[in-house]
């Protein structure tokens, strides 16, 4: 696969401390996807990166919901929602990029999850998966048609981009190198067919 440096887009999903080693909601091995996008990012000339960033309490938050325990799926007025460890929380060190990210070539930080009563996998839309972020008109606004991501989780925030940016009728690539997964009895397989079923395309490695 050929990167069009000028056309393409390097997606970079939530690369933040608490899903890295250490934090509240870390993945297995988050912060080896650190490196990988590094490299990649020096060859995009266009870099935009997604932030989860939950106000305190956040309706996603297994102890916002007394007698429930992180990782029980409850239904919210807009569908299924899986509860999560405290996480992100707005202004915290844990919500923080990890520190060796090289964020400084990022055009734009798409900030997701800020609202209290509904949850945001993805960089596209909230969970109702009818409100959007704007990142949709903002890539077409800047003719930006192709997408490569990478970033955490694999089996939340990525699946949930990559399939809406298909929905949105963007080329779509994930590059496995550079995403880590949470996988939630099964997640990781179901999210790699739900991707695979939207045309996702699915790259090892862009060498
Ligand atoms: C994520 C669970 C909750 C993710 C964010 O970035 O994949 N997962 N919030
Ligand atoms: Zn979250």
């Amino acid at each position: 696969m050929q990167i069009r440096p000028d056309d393409d887009l390097l997606l970079v999903i939530d690369v933040q401390n608490d899903f890295c080693p250490g934090g509240s909601l870390a993945v297995g091995d988050g912060d080896a996807v650190v490196p990988v996008i590094n490299r990649l990012s020096g060859r995009f000339n266009h870099v935009v990166l997604t932030q989860d960033w939950h106000p305190a309490g956040h309706s996603s938050f297994a102890t916002a919901h007394p007698g429930s325990a992180p990782f029980q799926a409850v239904t919210m007025s807009y569908g299924e929602q899986t509860l999560w460890p405290d996480h992100c929380v707005q202004g915290t060190s844990g919500a923080a990029f990890h520190p060796q990210l090289a964020t400084e070539r990022a055009e734009l930080v798409i900030r997701k999850g800020f609202r209290g009563e509904i949850d945001s996998y993805s960089a596209f839309y909230e969970n109702d998966r009818r409100t959007p972020t704007g990142l949709a008109g903002y890539l077409r606004d800047r003719s930006l048609q192709r997408l490569f991501l990478v970033g955490l989780a694999t089996d939340y925030c990525v699946h949930y981009s990559a399939v809406d940016a298909r929905r949105l009728g963007f080329e779509t690539a994930v590059v496995e190198s550079g995403c880590r997964a949470i996988d939630l009895a099964g997640s990781l397989t179901s999210a790699w067919s739900a991707m695979h079923q939207a045309g996702v395309q699915r790259i090892g490695d862009l060498c």
